[in-house]
């Protein structure tokens, strides 16, 4: 029975904030039926791949792809029909060439990743392996420590946090298992917290808390608190990582932020990398992601030499997931890891090279999902399958990142004695 592809079938479905998407649909000769579907950012890098949306306001406010979803069915589906799904490369080739654009905003990057991953899904489905085996192989058993994002500001929530992400980490955990009950438990502990200080705790896109705190610090001093309530050492069993997202409070010219959530104004970037160098000092941090804009290319590297030597400097708008950028990165010593986001950059090959890319520099990479998701958890098999080591899919609410957390569970399960768990 062959692999080769019979059909390939588009759908616009909702995403976790009831926003358009992409659904793919995926049989193949041999009788193979499998579905993926595409998340959808909201702090998107410039340079990111092209989302392509309808723009015809009079449905979904101009957000919806039925464009996208055409150009799976009358573009795409003809001319990948009777292609080897097993043959990815030459799938994502094909797919490249179709679209001929740098950004892929002909056939838009949301079409062109839905047929991607069903590619790759068909294929492992095909051999009967799962995603994870077949993407990676034999050397596939190292399951990501979960940076679980328990505290939401910035984009991503409505409250006066302007950092957009605080994660407690996992990572003295013995097993992901572990790790995931060693977060979870500080989320619920985290919210008794805010609820005694009659602070709100309703959930922001990601699934955790956003309070409107005082100051960003209290944030961290809260998190660390829950930390410890729940019977964990900070530094040691749990740290925390922070995602800036710091695109999004840029203003006008560079090397310019404005802290506006908070209100604490105006800062340039060596305020900025001052006031992380303190932070750093002063609490658990490991991982640093965005804590520049993504056209501070300098500041970025400057917050590298005073702090990589420390904490995992990750570069998330800067370099979109995209080998140019990344390569620019390492030589000029801009971060020391890079954020992994498949629909950055649209296939799963180039995504494949961008994690590639990292570890042939020592660089590290960090899978993330997107702050609009759905319960699609191929991200979690291509996160075991690279063993990048960790990975960000939100916090323990909301059945979309619980999706990809409980599918790790399932893979280290599986693994039984051959799962790895470290940070490095
Ligand atoms: C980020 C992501 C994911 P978004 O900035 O890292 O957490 O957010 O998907 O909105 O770009
Ligand atoms: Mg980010």
């Amino acid at each position: 029975m062959s692999s080769n592809i019979k059909s390939i079938k588009g759908l616009e479905i909702l995403d976790s904030r009831g926003n358009p998407t992409v659904r793919v649909f995926m049989e193949l000769e041999d009788g193979t039926k499998i579905k993926s579907s595409v998340p959808s950012g909201a702090s998107t890098g410039e340079y990111e791949a092209c989302e392509l949306r309808d723009g015809d306001k009079s449905r979904y406010g101009g957000k919806g792809v039925l464009r996208a979803v055409e150009n799976v069915n009358k573009v795409i589906a003809p001319a990948l029909k009777g292609m080897d799904a097993t043959k990815q490369l030459e799938i994502d080739e094909r797919l490249i060439e179709l679209d001929g654009t740098e950004n892929k905003e002909k056939l838009g990057a949301n079409a062109i990743l839905g047929v991607s991953m069903a590619a790759t899904k068909a294929a492992a489905v095909s051999h009967n392996l799962e995603i994870y085996e077949y993407l990676g192989g034999v050397e596939a058993c190292r399951i990501p420590v979960p940076c679980m994002n328990i505290l939401n500001g910035g984009e991503h929530a409505d409250n006066s946090v302007d950092i957009q992400e605080f994660m407690a980490v996992p990572y003295g955990a013995p097993t992901f298992k572990e790790g995931l009950r060693y977060v979870a438990e500080t989320f619920h502990t985290l919210k008794k917290l805010l609820k005694d200080r009659g602070l709100a705790t309703s959930v922001g896109d990601e699934g955790g808390f956003a309070p409107n705190l005082k100051s960003n610090e209290e944030a961290i001093e809260i998190i660390i608190e829950a930390i410890e309530k729940s019977g964990y050492k900070p530094g040691i069993d749990i740290s925390i990582a922070l995602d800036n997202a710091a695109t999004s409070f840029v203003i006008g010219k560079k090397g310019k932020y404005d802290l506006k959530w908070s209100g604490l104004g105006e800062k340039t970037t060596d305020e900025m990398i001052e006031m992380a160098k303190e932070w750093v000092k002063k609490y658990p941090i490991i991982l640093w992601e965005d804590p520049l804009a993504e056209e501070d290319w300098d500041g970025f590297a400057k917050f590298t030499k005073e702090l990589g030597g420390k904490i995992e400097v990750v570069g998330d708008d800067i370099f979109v997931t995209n080998t140019k950028f990344i390569k620019k990165g390492i030589k000029e010593k801009t971060a020391n890891a890079s954020l992994i986001k498949l629909n950055q950059i649209g296939t799963v090959s180039e995504t494949v090279d961008a994690v590639k890319l990292c570890y042939e520099n020592n660089w590290r990479a960090f899978v993330s999902h997107r702050s609009g998701e759905t319960c699609d958890t191929f991200l979690a098999d291509f996160t075991v399958a690279m063993g990048t080591g960790h990975l960000k899919t939100g916090s323990a609410s909301r059945s979309e990142r619980l999706a990809k957390y409980n599918r790790l569970l399932e893979i280290e399960d599986k693994l039984g004695d051959k799962a790895k768990y470290y940070w490095k």
